[in-house]
């Protein structure tokens, strides 16, 4: 599918318009305040390359030569994972960072991104030595051995370390990454519930779920998202997660998807125990009618299974747009599910912005005093100091423009670029700062809107990214040969060498 160079071009002038006041205000930072126009670091002595890294690869993708440079000499001459004080998110570290080096060591070839990779690996990686060898949620990078205290972690953190540390186990020829990382996912593999979904908190040392939420949203999303890429990751041997990730859209297909009984919108429930202790009976969790933006990641995910796990005769890619004969029914069903949960989450960009918002609630079948005119409204429970309700902030989130760019490339169906040119349009008109930089949008049903002093870094290496690739030719990065990490990180499918690719010891 060709691509359409204006939209291209105006996406990336959005992108440069982002990163030159980076640049500008807060180079080598790893947060970017664009009102305030400064930057913060995760370590009282450094930066450990948030930012800069988390956009390399965009910024590579893109054709930004001169930009590209600025940001390979930082990583050349001050990129430093020395840094003691204070730990820093196992997870959030291994997507963001790790994920970015591994990328650009990807498209480059450029040594300079692996060396810098195997060194932040060998760091993060001892936070696997707990009693069950589920991962500790922070790290001492600077003195990575010190003891650890953490008890609780929750699924996605757990869960969704695997595409990077199995790929940085490949380059390096050292399976213990691999093998921490794969250890930890059988842990979670012991402790899933009958559906084959899981609850969102996990005891560290244990290696035991305690009674929470199931939900797709956070604490969870990205561990269905990685079982489904490490089956895609390293080709088709790894049947044992083909097998967790279809027992868990079975899950979602039982148990979570809903519709609303007037506007007929398909949404993601949660599911909430009823008290302390872990039951598995479904009798003892209630339905709960609550969206995160977080989980419209899933709409694209279930496309992509459904046209890989899900298509007959083990055949990797299907027709674009599949053809039904070439789907299994739990193919059929996933695609489906798929195409109108997307819809689903665009409904909740009707707002005044057009953006979606952090939280969207919908209306129950049966629910006899629902009070809103149309079939889901924004829940308003938190206030920050800042006043502005949590559930009704657009923090420039990539999940819709992501299943989005999904859906478009495995249909070829033009509403999808029309869709994602809508949500970027929005983006420019209510989340753009004249003086350079994107804001948090405080109320997507405020206008004008108010900002927030916060740009995130997955608005660079995410938002951005996949609005460009929708309108890219399909020959970029083709879903054939690659998986995006869980920040949009391109990594490529791979035969491992490094160990034996059936995980008979999980
Ligand atoms: C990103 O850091 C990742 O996509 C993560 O998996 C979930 N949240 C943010 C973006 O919303």
């Amino acid at each position: 599918m060709g691509a359409d160079d204006e939209k291209m071009e105006a996406i990336v002038a959005a992108f440069r318009h982002a990163w030159n006041a980076y640049v500008r205000d807060a180079m080598g930072c790893d947060e970017y305040h664009p009102i305030s126009r400064t930057g913060e670091n995760l370590t009282s002595s450094g930066g450990i390359g948030y930012t800069i890294v988390d956009a390399i690869d965009t910024i590579y993708l893109m054709g930004l030569r001169s930009e590209y440079e600025v940001a390979r000499r930082w990583i050349e001459t001050e990129l430093s994972f020395n840094h003691s004080y204070p730990e820093v998110s196992t997870f959030e570290t291994t997507i963001r960072v790790l994920g970015g080096l591994l990328s650009a060591h990807y498209l480059t070839s450029d040594m300079l991104y692996l060396n810098h990779a195997e060194d932040l690996g060998r760091r993060i990686v001892v936070a696997f030595n707990t009693l069950s060898g589920l991962p500790h949620r922070t790290v001492n990078l600077g003195k990575p051995h010190s003891p650890q205290y953490s008890y609780i972690t929750s699924l996605a953190e757990a869960g969704s370390l695997q595409l990077e540390f199995k790929y940085l186990a490949e380059l390096t020829q050292n399976d213990t990454f691999w093998y921490k990382a794969e250890h930890a996912m059988s842990v979670i593999r012991d402790g899933l519930l009958p559906n084959g979904l899981a609850p969102t908190r996990i005891r560290i040392q244990q290696g035991t779920f305690q009674s929470s939420v199931v939900r797709l949203g956070s604490l969870a999303d990205s561990y269905y998202e990685y079982l489904l890429k490490q089956f895609l990751q390293t080709k088709s041997t790894e049947r044992l997660y083909q097998m967790m990730y279809n027992n868990a859209t079975d899950g979602i297909a039982e148990n979570l998807i809903q519709q609303t009984p007037e506007e007929h919108i398909t949404y993601m429930a949660e599911l909430d125990p009823q008290g302390r202790f872990l039951n598995s009976t479904p009798s003892s969790w209630n339905l709960g009618h609550r969206q995160e933006h977080l989980a419209c990641f899933l709409a694209g995910s279930l496309m992509l299974g459904a046209v890989t796990s899900g298509s007959r005769n083990g055949h990797r890619m299907v027709s674009v747009p599949p053809k039904p004969h070439e789907l299994t029914p739990r193919g059929l069903r996933d695609w489906k599910m798929g195409i109108d949960f997307l819809e689903g989450c665009m409904s909740t960009h009707d707002t005044k912005t057009g953006l979606a918002p952090e939280v969207a609630e919908f209306r129950a079948v049966n629910d006899a005093n629902y009070a809103y005119d149309k079939d889901w409204f924004i829940p308003r429970t938190f206030s920050g100091v800042d006043r502005s309700p949590y559930e009704a902030r657009y923090m420039l989130r990539p999940e819709i423009v992501e299943s989005i760019f999904i859906a478009w490339r495995l249909t070829g169906d033009p509403r999808y670029r029309e869709w994602a040119w809508n949500i970027f349009s929005s983006i420019q008109q209510h989340a753009r700062i004249p003086t350079g930089g994107y804001g948090t949008v405080s109320d997507v049903n405020q206008v004008p809107a108010r900002l927030l002093d916060k740009q995130e870094t997955f608005f660079l290496s995410e938002t951005l990214k996949y609005l460009y690739l929708t309108f890219c030719h399909s020959d970029v990065l083709p879903l054939q040969g690659i998986v995006f990490n869980t920040e949009a990180h391109p990594l490529p499918i791979f035969y491992p060498t490094v160990v034996s690719s059936n995980p008979s010891h999980l």
